[in-house]
């Protein structure tokens, strides 16, 4: 971005990210001195997270929009291509690289990517005009270029015009979910049409997007208010609320192009986009950059209290001799085993809740759907269409059947709306309930785990746990350290569910994507024209040449045939939604929780197998074992202390 706010703001975003990297090294190499193989490999998890993660910036809008010209402005060169017709064909993601570089990943998973000329990128990636259907060879594009702005950890995506084709839409929407930030681009001169409408309810329900209306240069000066003001209220109608002025931006985006090529900052700030790349920086470097960097500090602050913890029975277990040791151990087999006992028991548990969560989910989903269904005769009684019903004999069959074609697309999808409503209203205050509930299981069960854990290390060393950190409010349960660590480790979506709880908004994140997919899937018209054009023949055939009350009745037998088609449809999607959402959102737990119980065994075991190496290598060994545990002790003091500090500085930027 702006060269003056690289150094500023990214800046310091790119500092905190590292000083977390180096504490983060520094605990891997302490827990690896300690021999917790376990907790070396979880921090090394979250080195490589916190390495690879970046920012996506999304920019999505209908063909034509000028997406791509906005993504050219903001790289500064002619990277993508525009075109005056439906052009991007593929997702592209520009990413850092030293070197211009561009690769395609082909849509079949078996081939592998190719490399290519940066040049040749714009020939494949566009929309063939004579073809335009034609699906693209390719399911990716990923370009490297040696920009300032990316080197940021930004990652710029640009889609396809939306509306358009089916599968690229789908291919949208899926990688929506993954954007941290979304630019919904529009033309000022018609801003918020139906279709642009429906997508923002239908999809961009649980984002925040920055909305950018192309070609102001277009409209004349004395009516740019004006201009602005109604796309304010057309947003703000959708949205439900007003929409922060903040979050819009009226551009000449082709201007900002040519401005950026030729290097005049000046012109490039007049057109509007150096606003919204400064706010679009902001957001990130703020708001993003503390939502992704904060938990992973917590709960890698948390995991070195662990550690610190365990320090006084590590010790213990050294001055112990070694046949109060072997007693112990003894000692230990029987709540040794009611540990283990007890891990299977929780991953039961959680395996048993999530069947419960599937069943929820599956029987509030068809309920949804049905009672969508049931509206579908009341919609389709009133679904704007264009085409006229006919009477001149060659026309009337054509005719009809464009006709139930319109009423069926057009019920469709305003059904289609009310389905993401619904979901938005009942399905994401549910999952949030649901995933609070895993929450609270997890707290009490991974508490009594930890509770017992301690009793057995009592058992092997004579000594208890140390206190948690200062600070009381803040003692570090297992739950959080496992769900946290697991969560943000897997990236999923369960990241935020648990030790840094998801709100109804972020489950709704979670889910839309999957429920939009569905529904589309049930939403596609079934072969319904041909049956209705022959329909309405037999009525005109029958001496009935009122043409507003066949139109009455052809709308009344599409109303129903939908229904009757979505009720059908309604247990089988709602069963295969609800299966593929529980475990999108509960396998990524499962698995940490279960890992997490394991690496806590496989500590007490490694703790227990060193202090009988060193004592069997006798008193020097065991001296040499002592004092690198103090020094390990140390480094976890200081790495606590540079964390809560990281921490504190994170709360108050
Ligand atoms: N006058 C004017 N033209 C613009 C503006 N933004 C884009 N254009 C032009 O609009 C056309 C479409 O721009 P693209 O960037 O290809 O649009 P897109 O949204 O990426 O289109 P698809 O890839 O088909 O989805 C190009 O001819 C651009 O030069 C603008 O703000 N003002
Ligand atoms: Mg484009």
């Amino acid at each position: 971005m702006s060269t003056a706010s690289q150094n500023g703001d990214f800046a310091v975003a790119d500092v905190q990210r590292d000083r977390l990297i180096e504490i983060c090294g520094r605990l891997e190499a302490a827990a690896e001195r300690l021999g917790d193989s376990g907790a070396s490999a979880t921090i090394a998890a979250q080195v490589d997270v916190v390495q690879d993660d970046a920012f996506r910036v999304m920019f999505v809008g209908d063909f034509n929009r000028g997406k791509s010209t906005l993504v050219n402005a903001l790289l500064g060169e002619l990277v993508l291509p525009v075109k005056a017709v439906e052009t991007t064909a593929v997702i592209t993601y520009v990413r850092y690289g030293g070197e211009r570089l561009a690769k395609l990943v082909p849509a079949d998973p078996a081939a592998v990517p190719v490399e290519i000329d940066p040049k040749d990128l714009i020939d494949r990636i566009t929309v063939d005009t004579k073809d335009p259907g034609k699906p693209n060879p390719y399911q990716l594009a990923e370009v490297s270029w040696p920009l300032e702005l990316c080197r940021h950890n930004v990652v710029i995506v640009d889609s396809p015009g939306l509306n358009v084709h089916d599968t690229r839409d789908r291919i949208t929407q899926e990688e929506l979910r993954k954007a941290d930030a979304v630019v919904f681009v529009q033309h000022a001169i018609a801003a918020m049409s139906t279709a642009e409408t429906r997508f923002l309810t239908n999809h961009l329900g649980s984002h925040d997007p920055f909305f950018v209306f192309t070609r102001f240069d277009d409209i004349d000066a004395h009516e740019r208010a004006g201009v602005m003001a109604d796309a304010r209220a057309r947003l703000a109608a959708v949205r439900g609320k007003d929409v922060d002025v903040g979050r819009t931006f009226f551009v000449d985006a082709r201007e900002a192009l040519r401005a950026r090529v030729a290097g005049d900052e000046s012109r490039f700030s007049s057109s509007g986009v150096a606003v919204l790349e400064r706010a679009l920086e902001r957001f990130l470097v703020q708001d993003r950059h503390k939502a992704k960097i904060f938990p992973r500090a917590r709960v890698m602050r948390d995991l070195s209290h662990e550690l610190d913890r365990s320090m006084p029975q590590r010790l213990a277990m050294l001055d112990a001799d070694s046949e109060k040791m072997a007693n112990c151990w003894q000692e230990a087999q029987r709540p040794l085993a009611g540990l283990e006992q007890e891990a299977r028991q929780i991953s039961a548990e959680l395996a048993n809740q999530r069947a419960l969560i599937q069943g929820r989910i599956e029987s509030v989903l068809a309920e949804g759907l049905r009672a969508v269904a049931g509206e579908a005769p009341l919609i389709a009684a009133e679904a704007p269409i264009e085409t006229k019903l006919s009477l001149v004999p060659w026309e009337v069959k054509q005719r009809a059947e464009d006709a139930a074609a319109e009423i069926a697309q057009s019920t469709m999808n305003l059904l289609e709306g009310r389905m993401a409503h619904w979901a938005e209203e009942r399905l994401g205050p549910l999952v949030s309930r649901e995933m609070d509930a895993v929450d609270k299981l997890l707290d009490t069960r991974l508490g009594d785990f930890e509770a017992n854990l301690e009793k057995l290390r009592f058992a092997l060393s004579g000594v208890a746990q140390s206190a948690a950190g200062a600070d009381a409010n803040e003692q570090s349960t297992l739950a959080r350290v496992i769900g946290g660590v697991g969560g943000l480790a897997l990236g999923g979506l369960a990241g935020g569910v648990i030790g840094a709880r998801f709100g109804p908004k972020e489950a709704l994140r979670a889910i839309l994507p999957t429920i939009a997919i569905y529904t589309a899937w049930m939403f596609t018209p079934f072969g319904l024209p041909t049956l209705i054009g022959t329909l309405v023949v037999q009525a005109l055939w029958q001496g009935n040449n009122n043409l507003g009350r066949i139109e009455k009745k052809l709308r009344a037998k599409v109303g129903d045939d939908i229904a009757k088609e979505l009720r059908i449809k309604a247990p089988e999607i709602a069963a295969a939604a609800a299966a593929e959402l529980v475990e999108e959102l509960m396998l990524p737990i499962e698995e940490s929780v279960s890992a997490g119980m394991a690496n806590r065994i496989a500590s007490v075991h490694e703790s227990v197998r060193n202090a009988k190496q060193a004592h069997e290598a006798g008193a020097a060994e065991v001296d040499r074992l002592r004092a690198e545990y103090k020094a390990v002790d140390q480094i976890l003091q200081q790495a606590i202390s540079d964390l809560g500090d990281l921490m504190d500085e994170l709360a108050v930027s």
